[in-house]
């Protein structure tokens, strides 16, 4: 397969950690990396970020665009995602449309530019229904749902056997503000992929009717 170098957008709870990380057991050669995991994780090693960070996410807030760019920034290079060979997947950044243009940038710097945008389009009262059912492994990011995908021993990852926890922004109340901030944020930073050629869409109310779809995309774009 030629180099995958995609970005995830989706509204919160639309399924972009799921479909990652099916992509991810399917083809393991491709890296994957959520925005939002990298700054659960900084919060639980309480560093300068995380501790900024803390508050926003906990109220449904969007982290600084500069603190965004330079975090990400950070981790394309200690995963040595910046050269024309590696395949990625980015899960939840660029989310707004200032974020972009630097990633962007940086990339072209690499000859490793976006090939991929896609948008997960799921029901907003079919979100709003998952969430609140959600528990999180945070050392690795892998996700469980109590009904959709429970985890084999109740409140342990499957992997590690750890605890699980519960997201601070799965409140219904922070949850519904969260999707707000899609809304807006969202719409310029389409237009901005769009502009490239490279937004695709998928639609389904669940994330076993997204998946066959998404596969057949990537393996059809990008077989050699
Ligand atoms: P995150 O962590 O990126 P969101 O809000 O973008 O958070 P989230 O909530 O992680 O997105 P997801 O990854 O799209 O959602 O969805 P998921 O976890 O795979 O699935 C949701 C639940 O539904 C799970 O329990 C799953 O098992 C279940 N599920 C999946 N499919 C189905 C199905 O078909 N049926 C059913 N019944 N269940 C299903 O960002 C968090 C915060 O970090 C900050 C922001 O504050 C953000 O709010 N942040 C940034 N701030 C600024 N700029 C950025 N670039 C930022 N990135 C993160
Ligand atoms: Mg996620």
């Amino acid at each position: 397969m030629r180099p995958l170098r995609a970005l995830f957008l989706g509204a919160p709870g639309s399924g972009k950690g799921t479909q990652v990380s099916r992509l991810v057991r399917d083809f393991p050669h491709i890296a994957a990396l959520s925005s939002g995991d990298v700054l659960r994780q900084n919060i639980v090693r309480k560093t300068p970020v995380g501790i900024k960070a803390a508050s926003i996410i906990e109220q449904g807030g969007l982290v600084p665009d500069e603190t965004m760019v330079n975090l990400i920034k950070e981790e394309l290079s200690a995963h040595n995602w910046l050269n024309s060979k590696a395949s990625w997947l980015l899960d939840g950044f660029p989310r707004t449309a200032p974020q972009a243009p630097p990633l962007d940038a940086l990339l072209k710097e690499y000859s490793a530019g976006l090939n991929f945008v896609v948008e997960l389009k799921v029901p907003e009262e079919v979100i709003l229904d998952r969430i609140e059912n959600r528990y999180v492994h945070l050392p690795s990011g892998r996700v469980y749902n109590l009904t959709f995908n429970p985890p084999k021993v109740a409140g342990r990852d499957d992997v590690t056997g750890e605890p699980l926890s519960k997201r601070p922004d799965d409140t219904p109340e922070v949850f519904k503000k969260r999707l707000d901030k899609y809304r807006d944020m969202t719409m310029p930073l389409k237009e901005y992929y769009d502009k490239q050629g490279i937004l695709k869409s998928i639609e389904g109310e669940t994330s076993d009717i997204i998946y066959p779809k998404l596969k057949k995309l990537i393996v059809e774009t990008f077989h050699d």
